[in-house]
């Protein structure tokens, strides 16, 4: 099937000068008329055609300068138009369309949402509206107008600025917008409907006062005033953080609750999944309000990181993603606790981006080459492509990330650009070589980074080897070193900073190693006792780690470390390698339980540290960091029982201590999502989570704390946690929040997920009734994504059963899917890259249904592109 290269980019022969677009909306069907203005490249020769894509249009007119264009001189199918022989000047092409949105499920282009008119077009939906050179480096200024009837669509909205609006006649009424910065087709966006509003004000740095809305289905307008306050501390923060401020006179969002992504930061008019604007206390989590935050942060950051400056194509969707990520994730560190978002962040990377590139679907942040480009919005372009612009950060300063930043915004600015354009601004700004450093957006794959040590009390030396080696991935057998930044610290024998004279063989600037070969040693001199060392503070480079430490340098680290997250990872690497141990069937040593049960209590006894970050050390290792960790013929079933059984053996001879901590931590004061309840919340849950899954009283603790609770976040908590340990009550209680949250469909999607998550064999067959059930709402990709997307990433020992039954719910189901929304289906079966980890009988019953599902379905090209790859794995 057909690839695309990145080495075959090349211009279009004819950019476009501007586009008119005129929709008329109706009940059953919507008429598109665009003129583009096209103007032949300097370089184009006379004759040569203009080749447009459009994807399932169905042509009614079309004309040049006003004159029809015959038979002859075009040809229009599938996948688009052709214009044999266009003027050679500027010229006005005119198309005009018919469009189903209301048959429109796979949710690209032009569709209905709960009766709302809506659209969605990155990266290829606005070929699916109208003939176009739909790719990023096409950028034109827009106006729309759209006529729709006044009853159903009160409401009409587009990118830019209002310029005219008025009576139609019949009925219908239009809307006139103009939005003047030019714009690649992706960021187009169209919204019709009867929807409610809540509006406010920004006033920008420059003194311009800015209308920002949030509209919504009627009666939900509540609900969105966590995101409209999110929203105004998102402008503030760009203005501050990095100088940017807002360039147009209206912000809209519409929340929509059919939507294939979390949202859409279309000029001026984010279009967002209603799941990540919508909350109240009752309804909604602590950690949906932080990613309501964190997602409204981000849409709005893309306006400059991604708008304003866009990607030359979509191999550079890194670009825009990846340093977007860096800055969301920057607004939720300055906006609550830094050392808590930033072990929050890594432990999403390690649970979903190291099995990514590890696995038979890697690739680099920035691919080059790819069959479906909606495969690629990825964990690896997002996550990764952060850590990336983090490191960059790091080796730069903040003085010098900063001068980089602002030289990118000045030399960019209304362009489409790439990844080498991004770093040559700081090596201009910092007079520095970036060429080895940009390996990290070419090669795949996770750097292992070896450090071994040696003192010598003699000579008071300390000898530290650093050495690094990246396993080969998919296309990519060699793997040549990276520069990997190493922010570390030597601790002394009482746990404080140590320093030293000097340091040979490599360079050492302030607590910062860069190493960029197979291997340094570096001698420090003048070490007065043995240290032992703090490695990656501030998880400073996306790699592995593996130390000769001991496990008590490991919790003295734990317990001493003056960087935050390394105190967590050195708890977590304890508890992960021993759960590793005894899923294997390695014996514990009770003396190794007994030092990690000591180091956690004295963590949570310590008033130094605050609630969210002491609810992160107590949250046992994730059951595929633990597989990972195993790294070959994994027993998903024996993580889950070595998990559980650490956990117990921690647990019974404290469980009085934790019970009673557990008690004194329930909430006095009225619900509020800010940063330090949540903090106390997620520690009391935590608490909870270890007692269900350690004592004989946990169950009877999480059924009162279900019946009892005054909020979302404690009664999900005691759900979850409920089901995670099957507890006598848990069925019940799953019973109990389905119908008391009926019609609540983000509810509704909890209970998916947490029903997908129970470790007993009856899941699959209970997943199997809620789906096949006749009201199932299945084309909707919130209620598909809790369900199956639940189950596939966050329960191997059911999803891998040995008898291959969680492998066949999933295929089949994703086999009807496909039929209906192609990226959906494709990014369920992502879940299958653990294969190669597993052990040789789940990995071929995986393999096996696999193999099924492509010879027995016509795949979509997203699907075939997921199953195709990890087959080939
Ligand atoms: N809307 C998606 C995002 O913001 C894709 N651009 O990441
Ligand atoms: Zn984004």
């Amino acid at each position: 099937e057909h690839t695309i290269f990145l080495k075959d980019y090349a211009e279009t022969p004819y950019s476009v000068v501007s586009v008119d677009m005129d929709f008329k909306i109706e009940e059953a069907s919507t008429r598109v008329r665009t003129q583009i203005t096209f103007e032949p490249r300097p370089t184009t020769e006379p004759g040569t055609p203009l080749v447009l894509d459009g994807d399932g249009l169905t042509l009614s007119s079309i004309a040049v300068d006003g004159y029809p264009v015959m038979l002859a001189d075009y040809a229009a199918n599938e996948t688009g138009l052709t214009l044999a022989e266009p003027p050679h000047r500027r010229f006005v092409l005119e198309t005009e369309v018919h469009l189903k949105p209301e048959d429109n499920k796979k949710l690209m282009g032009l569709y209905r949402s709960g009766g709302t008119w809506c659209t969605q077009c990155e990266p290829e939906g606005f070929r699916r509206i109208t003939y176009y050179l739909d790719r990023p480096d096409i950028l034109a200024p827009f106006k729309v107008r759209i006529t729709a009837p006044r009853e159903v669509a009160p409401v009409l909205l587009s990118n830019g600025n209002l310029i005219d609006k008025g009576d139609a006649g019949d009925g219908l009424h239009y809307a006139l917008w103009e939005d003047p910065s030019p714009k690649p087709a992706y960021l187009f966006a169209l919204v019709a409907g009867d929807l409610g509003s809540i509006t406010d004000s920004f006033t920008t740095m420059g003194g311009r006062k800015v209308d920002l809305a949030i509209y919504c289905t009627h009666g939900k307008q509540a609900e969105c005033a966590y995101a409209m306050d999110s929203l105004k501390r998102s402008m503030a923060w760009d203005e501050k953080r990095f100088g940017r401020e807002y360039d147009l006179d209206v912000f809209n969002i519409v929340a929509v609750s059919d939507f294939n992504f979390g949202a859409m930061e279309n000029k001026g008019l984010n279009i967002f999944n209603d799941k990540l604007v919508f909350a109240l206390p009752e309804t909604a989590s602590d950690a949906n309000y932080a990613n309501i935050e964190r997602v409204i942060a981000h849409e709005y950051f893309h306006n400059w990181t991604g708008n304003r400056i866009t990607c030359r194509d979509w191999f550079q969707l890194c670009l825009k993603e990846g340093l977007t990520v860096y800055r969301d994730q920057e607004f939720s560190s300055d906006e609550r606790s830094r050392p808590v978002q930033r072990i929050h962040d890594v432990e999403n990377l390690r649970i979903t981006q190291f099995p990514e590139d590890g696995g038979p679907l890697a690739h680099p942040p920035r691919p080059d080459h790819y069959r479906e480009i909606n495969n690629f919005y990825t964990t690896t372009v997002y996550q990764k492509g952060s850590e990336v612009v983090r490191m960059l950060a790091t080796l730069l300063g903040e003085a010098g990330f900063r001068k980089g930043m602002d030289l990118y915004f000045e030399r960019h600015d209304g362009e489409a650009t790439t990844i080498e354009a991004f770093l040559k601004v700081f090596e201009d700004a910092a007079g520095i070589d970036l060429s080895q450093f940009g390996q990290w957006y070419t090669q795949a794959g996770t750097p292992q980074v070896t450090a071994s040590d040696s003192y010598d009390a003699a000579s008071q030396t300390y000898t530290l080897t650093l050495a690094q080696n990246t396993l080969p991935t998919p296309n990519q057998p060699e793997k040549p070193p990276f520069v990997i930044p190493v922010k570390f610290g030597l601790l002394g024998p009482n746990g404080s900073p140590m320093g030293w004279a000097s340091v040979r063989g490599g360079t050492v600037q302030d607590d910062l190693i860069v190493l960029d070969s197979e291997s340094v040693t570096l001698t420090f001199e003048g070490v007065a006792n043995k240290p032992v060392p703090s490695l990656f503070r501030g998880f400073s480079a996306p790699i592995k780690l593996s130390t000769s430490l001991s496990q008590q340098d490991l919790l003295f680290l734990a317990r001493h470390d003056s960087d935050p997250f390394n105190r967590w990872d050195a708890l977590q690497t304890v508890a992960t390698g021993l759960m590793a141990r005894s899923a294997t069937g390695v014996s514990l040593d009770a003396g190794d339980v007994d030092a990690l049960r000591e180091a956690i209590m004295d963590t949570l006894a310590n008033p130094d540290l605050d609630d969210a970050f002491k609810a992160l050390v107590i949250s046992m290792p994730d059951e595929t960091v633990i597989a990972r960790q195993i790294g070959k013929d994994v027993d998903p079933g024996a993580v889950a029982v070595a998990r559980r059984n650490l956990i117990r053996t921690l647990v019974e001879p404290v469980s009085e201590r934790l019970e009673a901590y557990y008690g004194r931590l329930a909430d006095t004061a009225p619900y509020s999502p800010d940063a330090r309840q949540a903090g106390r919340r997620s520690l009391r849950n935590g608490l909870l989570s270890l007692l269900t899954a350690g004592s004989s009283r946990g169950a009877a603790l999480a059924e009162a704390q279900y019946k009892d609770a005054s909020n979302m976040t404690d009664r999900y908590a005691a759900l979850a946690i409920s089901v995670h340990n099957w507890t006598a009550a848990a069925p019940a209680l799953l019973g109990d929040f389905r119908t008391r949250f009926a019609g609540d469909p983000l509810v509704f999607d909890k209970w998916l997920m947490a029903s997908s998550q129970a470790p007993d064999d009856g899941v699959i067959e209970r997943m199997s009734a809620v789906l096949a059930a006749p009201d199932f709402p299945r084309t909707n990709p919130n209620r598909l994504r809790s369900l199956l997307g639940g189950f596939v990433m966050a329960n191997p020992a059911q999803f891998a059963r040995e008898d291959g039954l969680g492998f066949r719910f999933v295929t089949e189901a994703a086999a009807e899917i496909d039929q209906v929304n192609p990226q959906v289906a494709a990014r369920i079966l992502t879940g299958f890259r653990i294969l190669p980890l597993l052990e040789a009988k789940r990995r071929a019953s995986g393999q096996a249904a696999l193999e099924s599902l492509r010879s027995q379905h016509q795949l979509s090209r997203n699907t075939g592109d997921i199953v195709d790859r990890i087959l080939a794995g």
